[in-house]
């Protein structure tokens, strides 16, 4: 009889992973670690933006909510995120709306998205290609046709979807006649810039992929682009939460570059070209260009809200214009929301390399990129190194920041209440280079 039991137990427990497998079939392992179900989770969390605040020269304190207290817990991110969320928007991108209905079609080589909200409706698509072998695939969304490796992301079995942002949010308007899908619904005047345009319409495209039922593609999706389509893909991994991957190139300012940080990198572009040459950035941003000391957030914390999901930040120091000391500083710093977040090996930053031609298919990152892609959209093996700053563009955090990393509490089923604020922010800090 002891026999018999211990034969029943093992068929129970080779049954109950069974079914966990059989119930869960299109999360990968990466998916159910990192990403969440819907495009925003902290719709729960009631943000009061504040009527002004502080002005700072340093990189603002990632942890420290408006109310003026720490996050202690890994679980109180999801409300500060939203926090960064609200103040980001508002200050640098404009409003991301939610749409009223999202509905379309999955094909082996088209996506098609028909979107309504406030009685107007409109519509674009996306070509797709597949890899070689059986599907369902995941799949990178890559804005634009130029700078992202699809070569080398189709041959890791993944789909590429080609996106023109231009026909959500065009360039080449003034900010009082935007053009796109985007704006056919929300208006030729609406105050959000065109990243934020063409970032919902990456979201737009996730919603056709998970309503398909995922015979053709996977829901699991990662976003690139370089140059300007690296600022969008920066902006659409940062406000849709179930992006897995999130992958700019030299995106530089109004990209991943920090804000602060800009006007101090000779020869990167200025904030107020980059809100002069295209319509980019919300028309908020106007009151920022020469004062980025008065903005609440900055783009680490940008970086932060992609954290725990996977990240590979790709920059040309080559190129002055490129801001990429800039960009290097915000991954420092977002990396650190990572590392409280127990996520530090989901961000990897990489500036090394040879070949100066902005935008260029690069060697050096064909790998990274590989691992990128097989750990975060399969599931498989390790993501790369974190950082690997090219010795002429690489920036110093501690001279940024006066706030150290919290010791937060872990989420999780044996998470407590207990305040586990273990740092004080005592850290010294030398003014910015
Ligand atoms: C880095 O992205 C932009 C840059 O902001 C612009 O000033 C320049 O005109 O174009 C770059 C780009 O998109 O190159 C393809």
């Amino acid at each position: 009889p002891r026999r018999q039991l211990r034969f029943t137990l093992v068929l129970a427990a080779v049954f109950a992973v069974a079914a966990a497998f059989v119930l869960t079939p299109h999360l990968t392992r990466a998916e159910a670690q990192v990403t969440a179900a819907s495009e925003w989770d902290g719709a729960a969390c009631n943000v009061a933006v504040p009527g002004s605040w502080a002005s700072s020269s340093l990189l603002p304190d990632p942890f420290l909510k408006i109310d003026g207290t720490r996050v202690t817990a890994q679980s109180q991110w999801e409300c500060r995120r939203s926090e960064i969320k609200e103040l980001a928007e508002r200050t640098i991108y404009g409003d991301k709306p939610q749409p009223d209905s999202v509905t379309g079609t999955v094909t082996s080589s088209r996506i098609t998205v028909n979107v309504s909200d406030n009685g107007r409706s409109t519509s674009f698509s996306a070509s797709v290609q597949l890899p070689s072998g059986t599907g369902p695939f995941p799949a990178v969304i890559v804005y634009g046709g130029f700078g992202a490796d699809t070569a080398t992301i189709l041959a890791t079995g993944t789909a590429v979807v080609n996106y023109d942002p231009a026909a959500v949010g065009a360039e080449g308007t003034p900010r009082s006649n935007k053009q796109g899908a985007f704006y056919n619904l929300y208006g030729a005047t609406s105050t959000t810039g065109v990243l934020m345009a063409q970032a919902w319409g990456v979201s737009r495209i996730i919603d056709v992929i998970e309503q398909s039922g995922g015979s053709v593609l996977e829901p699991t999706t990662g976003v690139t682009g370089c140059s300007r389509y690296g600022k969008g893909a920066f902006v659409a991994g940062a406000f849709d939460q179930r992006i897995a991957l999130t992958m700019p190139i030299e995106s530089g300012s109004g990209g991943v570059s920090a804000l602060r940080s800009i006007p101090q990198e000779s020869g990167s572009q200025p904030l107020s070209s980059t809100y002069n040459e295209q319509p980019w950035l919300g028309d908020a941003f106007s009151a920022y260009t020469g004062n980025p000391a008065g903005l609440p957030v900055d783009t680490h914390e940008v970086v932060g809200m992609i954290a725990p999901r996977g990240l590979f930040i790709m920059d040309n120091p080559h190129v002055e214009w490129l801001g990429a000391r800039s960009g290097a500083l915000a991954a420092l710093g977002g990396a650190e929301v990572y590392k409280a977040l127990g996520a530090g090996s989901n961000i990897s930053y990489h500036s090394n390399v040879s070949d100066g031609t902005h935008c260029a298919t690069r060697s050096e990152w064909r790998t990274p990129l590989q691992q990128s892609i097989n750990k975060f959209l399969h599931g498989t093996g390790n993501p790369p190194a974190l950082i690997n700053m090219h010795s002429s563009k690489s920036a110093n955090l501690a001279q940024w920041r006066n706030w150290t990393t919290p010791t937060l509490t872990p989420a999780g089923p044996t998470e407590t209440t207990t305040p586990a604020e273990t740092t004080t922010p005592a850290e010294t800090t030398s003014p910015p280079p």
